[in-house]
């Protein structure tokens, strides 16, 4: 198991297509399920949990995983992380099923740390072009219709380490900047008729409470389709790391927008060019020039298993792998994976409801025969975006850019099972 990731200077490990040798025999019959082990204690003897009593309904009034998935935390790489309360965590995706994220491995992006907000003196405020400037108290928000929508969020600087070469060994940190969970609120554009939007107005600018007062600049069309401010995930209120207690949801596009402790939404009739639109979250191209507002996440995906921290421990034979895909766009049409480094391609199985704007999960099923693989996965949305190679990328964008790598990724598997984050060209 590779927990630590190192910083490489430049690939972290190329490989030449033109050395790739096949790897796998489909359609097979090895068996997942053991021969009886004569004398096996854990079988013939009776074990404590079976003997004794356990801990009573008073003894965990809030749950929490079992001691033995004690592993299973977000993670941050200590070279990015020179100061914590300006940084991110890693959602460890590599050890996740199904499409939705548990609140509390859901990884966290902070410009200055959690901010600490007692509900009851949280206020929004929505000013500016309209006609009537209004401040609402959590328990008036709570009082417009709610719904229930199950988004992903993706930071736009997810990947972002791996546009000069594979770096970062696992998924967890080369694909964990996203989380997909279920909000509850209300619409953003029912607060915002309450208000009364004026026909001058063409943008919103949401403001969080937090220490960074981060601002971002929304266009209206987008504010009245389908975002939403949202004071649950998961079913209960938002953790504080989310943005307790009150964010804004701004479904399919880039994380940054999704701004956490939301205390002022203002309308006008220009973006404001703030910092996290000007500086940041922009895409340096190769001429000079920058790509600006690229809002929607593009189609993508990754194998989150096996992965440089989910090696094959079980040898040759069956094995189970599984991945997860998604699009800005809305859903994913289909998945296709491939064992040999893109030579051939297998359409993976999307498992699970596919939701607009989530997460979807896929599995592809193979009898592994023992021989070096190299694993990638390629995702289509139902617009027909196809997720591109990195060298695709790359003669598009340049090598400047830090957001919206969305390419390929490879995992390489040697004949003992461990797995390396590696590039092919
Ligand atoms: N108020 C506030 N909102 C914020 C941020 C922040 O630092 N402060 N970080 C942004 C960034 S860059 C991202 S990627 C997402 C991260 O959301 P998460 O912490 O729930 O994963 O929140 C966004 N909203
Ligand atoms: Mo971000």
């Amino acid at each position: 198991m590779t927990d630590t990731p190192s910083k490489g200077t430049a690939t972290r490990r190329g490989f030449l297509k033109a050395g790739l040798t096949g790897g796998v025999a489909l359609a097979g019959a090895a068996a997942a399920g053991r021969a009886v082990a004569a004398g096996d204690p854990l079988i013939t003897e009776v074990q404590d949990w079976n003997r004794y009593p356990g801990d009573g309904v008073d003894a965990r009034p809030y749950g929490t995983p079992s001691q033995f998935e004690a592993g299973v935390v977000r993670k941050n790489v200590a070279w990015l992380t020179a100061d914590p309360i300006s940084s991110v965590n890693f959602t460890p995706l590599h050890e996740l099923d199904g499409i939705i994220t548990p609140s509390g491995l859901c990884f966290e992006r902070h410009h200055a740390g959690i901010a600490e907000i007692d509900p009851a003196s949280h206020r929004l405020m929505i000013n500016g072009l309209v006609d009537k400037p209004l401040v609402f108290t959590m328990a008036d928000l709570k009082r417009f219709p709610r719904h229930n929508k199950v988004y992903f969020l993706e930071c736009a600087a997810n990947s972002g380490m791996e546009w000069r070469g594979a770096q970062l060994n696992g998924c967890q940190f080369t694909h964990g900047m996203i989380h997909c969970v279920m909000y509850t609120g209300v619409l953003l554009k029912d607060i915002l008729a309450e208000a009364g939007v004026t026909t001058a107005g063409k943008w919103v600018l949401a403001e969080g409470a937090d220490a960074s007062a981060m601002t971002r600049s929304i266009p209206l069309e987008k504010a009245l389709d389908d975002c939403m401010v949202a004071f649950a995930m998961n079913g209960e209120a938002l953790r504080p790391e989310q943005g307790y207690p009150l964010r804004l949801v701004v479904p399919g596009w880039e994380g940054n927008m999704w701004v956490k402790w939301l205390r002022r939404l203002e309308v006008g009739d220009q973006p404001w060019q703030q910092r996290e639109e000007t500086s940041k979250y922009t895409d340096l191209l190769a001429n000079g020039k920058a790509r600006r507002f690229t809002w929607a996440m593009d189609v993508k995906s990754v194998i989150t298993s096996p992965s440089p921290q989910a090696p094959i421990t079980h040898g040759r034979g069956r094995t189970v792998l599984s991945g997860l895909a998604w699009s800005g766009n809305g859903t994913i049409k289909r998945v296709d994976v491939s064992v040999d480094g893109g030579r051939n391609w297998h359409t993976a199985r999307i498992d699970g409801p596919s939701l607009s704007l989530a997460l979807h999960r896929f599995y592809y099923e193979f009898d592994w025969d023992g021989s070096e693989l190299f694993l990638q996965s390629r995702a289509i949305d139902e617009q027909g975006f196809v997720q591109p190679t990195k060298n695709a990328l790359r003669a598009a964008r340049g090598e400047n850019s830090i957001y919206h790598n969305n390419g390929i990724q490879t995992w390489h598997v040697s004949k003992d099972g461990v797995v390396e984050n590696v590039e092919i060209s």
